[in-house]
């Protein structure tokens, strides 16, 4: 198996491992905290070699337009300084992780990472053109921030064994794993990070 050795222009992306996207969370994704061990992994590998973190979340006001009562397709799930919108404990959180909140107004969508010009801002600065992508959900959050780091021009791994589907329609996840390779990233292992 072909190793990636991590380079001065890489950062490590992982994205809404959040309380209500696990186990008894308003918007449970199955298998979600099978994946935190791996996450941390890359955490502490990244962390070792001082090269930057970001941890997204979903946090949004009680009324964003994608919960339920607002005619949106899901749940309220994530709302803004609740425990559902919680960082996972299990998380490792260095003391270097920047933490990008998105879907913060009513009418934001949330799903792309890249919806927060500051995401980028800070990829700039830092140099980055390698992105290293985990986290929930593969099928929506996921797949539209790493469409996006492809049409901006990044390099884009994705780890797929660190993360997880919604699958509203069963195959949903297979599906976003095939339109990311499709678009250009490259599918690998979180244990092929060296
Ligand atoms: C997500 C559905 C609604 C995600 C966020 O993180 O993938 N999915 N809000
Ligand atoms: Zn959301």
């Amino acid at each position: 198996m072909k190793s990636e050795a991590i380079e001065t222009r890489d950062a490590l992306l992982i994205i809404d491992i959040q309380n209500d996207f696990l186990p008894g969370g308003s918007l449970a994704v199955s298998g979600s905290e099978q994946i935190i061990p791996a996450i941390n992994r890359c955490i502490e590998k990244f962390n070792t070699l001082g090269h930057p973190i970001f941890l997204t979340r979903d946090w949004h006001p009680v009324d964003h337009w994608s919960f339920a009562g607002q005619g949106g397709p899901w749940p309220p799930h994530c709302v803004a300084e609740t425990f559902g919108a919680e960082f996972s404990a299990s998380l490792l959180q260095p003391k270097t992780v920047q933490v990008i909140s998105k879907g913060v107004r009513r009418e934001s969508e949330g799903y792309s990472d890249f919806e927060v010009p500051d995401l980028r801002a800070k990829l700039e600065r830092a140099g980055i053109s390698r992105l290293f992508v985990a986290g929930l959900a593969s099928d929506y959050c996921v797949l539209r921030t790493v469409l996006d780091a492809l049409k901006l021009g990044y390099q884009v791994f994705l780890l797929q064994d660190a993360v997880r589907a919604v699958n509203v329609k069963p195959d949903d996840g297979d599906r976003a794993l095939q339109t990311m390779r499709q678009n250009g990233a490259q599918l690998i292992s979180s244990d092929q990070i060296s």
